[in-house]
């Protein structure tokens, strides 16, 4: 690669199940992925990122029924709901991926052929516990008698039946070795690590070959050369991530970010995205993802999300209550990434009022007003700096830095408090320099102080941007910060405000938010 080619970085949600409404799940994880990929873009990468609806299967083919339509018509109504949703985030993927699209049919389907070619797949008779809700057969050890003769599964609580079909299978047992060579030489394949201990000891405790195909529903991609199957809806699924890179097509420019560089999925879903899925590929003779990271899952006051709980939270409800860039904020600050959370009104409000409307916003407020009335709505003159001064942007310059390494980790809110102890400092510095009495007494000084505060507002804007992007763009757009002057690597002195540089008149960030009043 030439000095100039920009480095490129591909990065995926997982592609979500269009049977229910988009839930805070599905909303965190594209939020949580779209932070990344925008603090890549900022920090010069040619980035993809991709997400979307992953639509065959019993289960969608069920919910249809319900639905009294079919599979086609409403998988189409909701991957719509789940385009809006990421849209209503602000999540800026470059590509929203349907498993019902032509071009994936194209891409499942060279998959399965190569898989074929190199002898993976054969046909055989299976039979076990199948669980709907899970798309996947169980051991019988995996499941338990219900009082009433039933069986559900032990791990995840889904009804399962017995079936038995002509299935294809796939070798995957053949595959233990080299699974396991791969997490020992790359240990951060999966993230975080306490994932990655439970992968390798879940392939050490021995893999059976997988089934492959089914001949009990047709809602699903054809098996080539045997319409009587559709295929394993796993399979299926998992391809999207090369689909959305031009895969088969050699010539396709999107070649460029296969291998995914990360794909961000939840935690409940890392053995199908580090076992089967660079198995897929090893059989494939396709390259591997360079990281799978399994993040945790928000919950309800601490209470998994169930339509019977009646706790399930609309992601649009929250938009609509918070304003896109609280909710964002919300759930990248108070989670840490890769671990569970919890959210609930009363905490969302607590981080909204006190770290954006107090913290940041109130911080801009006060220091743009004063600039508009005492400094002729421009940037002010600064006169030489004090240590207090120095200090404080150079904290604020250390910025880029400290995030590119915490980001190394994906450790997302640690990233967010980094940048607010900046803001702290900031505020800190704003009370003991007392700009207001310097009006009179020292207006040069003030000056100073009204510099280095928006100086430092710049600085922590330009961070914040992944993060609450409308507001930063708007605090940016205050300081008058060129659009083209807001990357990470623009984050410096060099390219500090220009004194005299007319400002627009302030307004409001953050607003506080008021609990709205009983009627
Ligand atoms: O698993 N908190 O789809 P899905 C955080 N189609 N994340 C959550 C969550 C919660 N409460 N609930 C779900 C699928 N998720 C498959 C993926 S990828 C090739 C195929 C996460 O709609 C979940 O872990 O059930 C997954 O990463 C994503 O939302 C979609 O879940």
């Amino acid at each position: 690669m030439s000095d100039t080619a920009q480095r490129s970085f591909s990065i995926t949600t997982a592609i979500s199940y269009p049977n229910g409404m988009p839930h805070i799940g599905h909303a965190y994880e594209v939020i949580a992925t779209d932070a990344i990929a925008r603090f890549k873009r900022l920090d010069g990468y040619d980035v993809q990122f991709t997400t979307g609806t992953d639509e065959h299967g019993l289960k969608i083919q069920q919910a249809a029924t319900r639905a009294g339509t079919t599979p086609r018509a409403f998988v189409d109504d909701m991957a719509a709901r789940f385009k809006g949703m990421a849209d209503a985030l602000n999540c800026s993927y470059d590509r929203f991926i349907r498993t019902t699209e032509p071009e994936h049919y194209a891409a499942v389907q060279e998959v399965w052929r190569r898989m074929e070619a190199n002898g993976d797949i054969y046909l055989a008779k299976y039979s076990g516990w199948y669980s709907v809700r899970d798309e996947a057969y169980f051991d019988e050890a995996e499941t338990v008698l219900q009082p009433d003769g039933t069986r559900r599964t032990l791990k995840t609580d889904t009804p399962v039946e017995w079936m038995e079909e002509e299935n294809f299978l796939f070798r995957l047992s053949a595959y233990e070795d080299r699974l396991l060579k791969l997490y020992a030489e790359q240990p951060d394949f999966v993230g975080p690590d306490t994932r990655m201990n439970e992968v390798a000891s879940f392939v050490r405790g021995g893999l059976k070959d997988l089934s492959i195909s089914r001949t009990t529903f047709d809602w699903g991609v054809p098996v080539p050369g045997h319409p009587a199957h559709v295929m394993y809806v796993w399979i299926d699924a998992l391809t999207n991530y090369l689909t959305v890179t031009g895969f088969p097509d050699e010539t396709d420019p999107r070649k460029k970010y296969w291998p995914a560089d990360l794909h961000v999925i939840g935690k409940d879903i890392v053995r199908f995205h580090a076992v089967y899925w660079p198995a897929f590929l090893m059989s494939a003779g396709l390259p591997l993802p360079r990281r799978v990271f399994g993040h945790g899952f928000l919950l309800s006051k601490g209470e998994k999300m169930s339509k019977s709980l009646g706790n399930v939270v609309d992601p649009m409800d929250l938009v609509s209550t918070y304003g896109v860039d609280p909710v964002r904020y919300f759930c990248l600050r108070e989670v840490p990434f890769g671990g569970d959370g919890s959210y609930s009104h009363e905490a969302i409000i607590n981080r909204i009022n006190a770290d954006l409307a107090n913290d940041l916003g109130n911080l801009a407020q006060r220091s743009l007003s004063m600039i508009a009335k005492n400094c002729e709505g421009a940037v002010p003159e600064a006169g030489a700096f004090t240590q207090a001064d120095q200090t404080l942007l150079a904290a604020a310059a250390a910025l880029p830095e400290t995030a590119r390494g915490l980001m190394k980790d994906l450790a997302l809110h640690q990233i967010l408090a980094e940048i607010w102890t900046v803001v702290a400092d900031a505020n800190r510095y704003f009370a003991s320099e007392e700009p207001w009495r310097l009006k009179k007494s020292d207006p040069a000084r003030m000056n100073t102080v009204l510099y280095v505060t928006v100086e430092t507002l710049r600085r922590v804007g330009i961070l914040v941007q992944p993060f609450v992007p409308n507001a930063a763009g708007v605090l940016l757009d205050l300081l008058a910060v060129p659009v083209q002057a807001r990357l990470f690597a623009q984050v410096g002195e060099a390219h500090r405000l220009q004194a005299g540089t007319p400002l627009p008149a302030p307004s409001p960030i953050f607003p506080r938010f008021e609990k709205p009043e009983a009627a």
